[in-house]
């Protein structure tokens, strides 16, 4: 049986990456799981190492219009490594994916920081991703701007800035509205994140152990 396909998004200071460590360690002990964070910056793929000097270097200039197209392209990199995952019956976590991929471009060309003054809409954002390998499951780990705040402000890297954030944030709101009503949306959870890292790690447990055990749960990880 193919591996579940397990995708965390979240906003900034969510304690994602956090929580996708402590899955894998979690997961690792009964199967095997693998975890993929996006952007991927390391040599594993030739875009990373350009969107990792893209993100941390303000006089790098590029028009959103091709960063779009990188973030996506570090994804298509990575596809066969996680369609062979699954087929060999690994897990595959995800630590940003697509939905990251739609948010930040789309919040952006909406702000001043946008390059191009060409507004990105949804449907274009996505169109790059068609055709990757979809997530069985989708759990959005939400904090509210206070908790955010408390847990180290906005860093130095570009789109930490406030408006930007302000408006990922509204953007990821429209996909947990739109997770009720659109069959196409993968199955989304959202996980309250200003808990402990324990709380939040049990939570997350909680909602995965159901997906393995119900294999009625599970895509096909390309339809
Ligand atoms: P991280 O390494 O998770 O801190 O991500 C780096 C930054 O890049 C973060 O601000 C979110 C943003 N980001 C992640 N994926 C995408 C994407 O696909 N497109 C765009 N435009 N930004 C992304
Ligand atoms: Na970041
Ligand atoms: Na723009």
């Amino acid at each position: 049986m193919r591996g579940l396909l397990i995708l965390i998004e979240g906003l900034d200071r969510s304690g994602k990456s956090t929580q996708c460590d402590l899955l894998q360690s979690h997961l690792n002990s009964t199967t095997q799981a693998n975890l993929y964070k996006f952007p991927d910056r390391s040599s594993a793929t030739a875009t990373g190492s350009l969107l990792h000097s893209y993100l941390t270097n303000p006089t790098v200039q590029l028009p959103d219009e091709a960063v779009h197209l990188l973030f996506s392209a570090n994804r298509w990199e990575r596809q066969q490594d996680i369609l062979a995952d699954l087929t060999a019956g690994k897990c595959v976590i995800l630590d940003r994916y697509v939905y990251s991929g739609i948010s930040f471009t789309h919040a952006k060309s909406l702000s001043a920081a946008g390059s191009s003054g060409v507004i990105a809409s949804l449907d274009w954002c996505a169109a790059p991703d068609i055709g990757l390998p979809q997530p069985d499951l989708t759990i959005f780990l939400e904090v509210d701007e206070d908790t955010a705040a408390r847990r180290g402000g906005y860093g130095a890297e570009r789109y930490e800035t406030k408006e930007i954030q302000t408006r990922v944030r509204q953007v990821f709101a429209r996909f947990e509205k739109l997770a009720n009503t659109d069959g196409k949306l993968q199955k989304w959870h959202t996980v309250n994140a200003a808990g402990s890292i324990e709380e939040v790690h049990q939570t997350i447990r909680g909602i995965v152990e159901e997906y393995l055990a119900n294999e009625t749960l599970r895509k096909s990880p390309v339809d």
